[in-house]
């Protein structure tokens, strides 16, 4: 259901029964209303009037969680946020300190397991299960490993056409942090020989709000920025030695203002029924346009934020992989009924031809799987109200 108007004895039903409603957002596009479609089927699926194949017993409307962009959070929830991703940076890590010397905190933990599975959850059949997965367990390790409240917010790309002002990197001391200090630097192709994605405005260490001189420990093992730069190589080949250096951004308007649009959030969402085309034209990059995934990575760039393996040791890493799985959660519940268990692709990134992933395939996370968890396989994963999970997107 969605409240387009409250009133006081809606308020009051609201505060008496505790049951949070997610709020409808201002339309600012198309994007929107395929966002609104998909939470009014997830009420359905969730009140027994379509099924989407999974068992929602334990999830009802009564305990579901609601994810919301970061720009919606009200300061103090943006404070909080802020401040337990500070905490899980200084909780001790707990892998073995002679494999991965470098893994100092909590937080660098997630980093190192992202590390170890690039392989086998990019470009694959589990690519949007595993970061779903993935990303809960963050959202877990903050809640019950910090002591967070509220639940993982994302960044809706289409919504600042200038990152740079945006709420999340801004620099003031609610947002994200802000862009790296501005220093001379090249662009890249990232690996696109025709296209030269221009330097932007920063490329320096983050020196502006709450995540101002954060020190990252781990990597680089790709990194995509100026060699110039020099950014000093990890001293193990693995990636995984002690490297402690400045968190750099080179926060930019090259890809929100071309690719990542309102309109082209939409027509992805549009463009296709079937979950092989939607995975593979989520993160393929072609020669008219970069794909959304590597858009908003590039958006915020930097060292780690645009390194494929090391990139959630940049902390909108999380911001953006939950509007992935927004993204995914939208198309997936455009219809519910044949979307949420399609599963298709292979099982290793860049191997045509890779054994075909199944849905009961085991998702791991090895030290950072939440308290209470194991491997889950991919049909636990499939929808955001059942299995591990229970929430939804406003
Ligand atoms: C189930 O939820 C949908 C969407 O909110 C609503 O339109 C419908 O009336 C509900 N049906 C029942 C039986 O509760
Ligand atoms: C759904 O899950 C509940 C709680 O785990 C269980 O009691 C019930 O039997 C399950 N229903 C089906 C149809 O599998
Ligand atoms: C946490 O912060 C304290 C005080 O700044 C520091 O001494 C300690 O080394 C930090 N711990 C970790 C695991 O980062
Ligand atoms: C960050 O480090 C720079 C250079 O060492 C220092 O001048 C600045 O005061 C520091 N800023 C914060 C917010 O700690
Ligand atoms: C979605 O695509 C269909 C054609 O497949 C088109 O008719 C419809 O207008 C599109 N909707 C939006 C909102 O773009
Ligand atoms: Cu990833």
């Amino acid at each position: 259901m969605l409240l387009l108007t409250f009133n006081v004895s809606t308020l009051l039903a609201f505060f008496l029964t505790a049951v949070a409603l997610a709020t409808p957002l201002t339309r600012r596009g198309a994007d929107d209303d395929f966002a609104k479609i998909a939470l009014d089927n997830v009420y359905k699926v969730l009140n027994g009037t379509i099924s989407d194949g999974s068992n929602h017993t334990t999830c009802t409307k009564a305990n579901l969680a609601i994810r919301k962009e970061y720009g919606d959070l009200t300061i103090a929830e943006k404070n909080d946020y802020v401040r337990l991703v500070k905490c899980l940076m200084n909780t001790t890590s707990k892998l073995d300190p002679k494999s991965y010397p470098g893994a100092k905190s909590r937080y660098d933990d997630f980093v190192v397991v992202h590390m170890n599975m690039t392989p086998s959850v990019h470009g694959t059949a589990n690519f949007l299960h595993w970061h779903r997965y993935y990303i809960w367990a963050y959202e877990e390790a903050l809640r019950n490993e910090c002591g967070y409240k509220g639940y993982q917010p994302y960044w809706n790309w289409g919504k600042y056409a200038d990152p740079t002002t945006s709420p999340i990197c801004n620099g003031d001391a609610h947002s994200m942090g802000g862009n790296g200090e501005s220093v001379k630097h090249a662009g890249n192709n990232l690996g696109m020989a025709f296209i030269k994605v221009p330097a932007g405005k920063g490329g320096g260490c983050v020196r502006t709000g709450p995540f101002a001189n954060t020190t990252v420990n781990v990597g680089p093992l790709a990194g995509s920025m100026d060699p110039a730069l020099k950014i000093p190589n990890n001293p193990r080949a693995d990636g995984f030695g002690y490297n402690p250096r400045c968190l750099r951004r080179d926060v930019n308007s090259y890809f929100t203002t071309q690719f990542i649009r309102p309109i082209d959030i939409a027509n992805h969402i549009n463009s296709t029924k079937d979950i092989g085309a939607f995975q593979d034209t989520l993160q393929t990059d072609t020669t008219k346009a970069f794909s959304l995934h590597t858009s908003g990575h590039y958006t915020i760039w930097g060292d780690p934020g645009g390194d494929f393996y090391v990139s959630p040791g940049e902390p909108v890493f999380w911001l953006h992989h939950g509007q992935i799985d927004r993204h995914f959660w939208i198309w997936q519940n455009q219809d519910p009924v044949d979307r949420v268990r399609q599963y298709k692709g292979g099982t290793l990134m860049m191997v045509a031809n890779s054994p075909a992933g199944k849905i009961t395939d085991l998702q791991e996370l090895s030290v950072v799987t939440p308290k209470g968890r194991g491997a889950e396989p991919s049909k636990n994963l499939v929808s955001s109200t059942a299995g591990p999970f229970c929430y939804v997107y406003q």
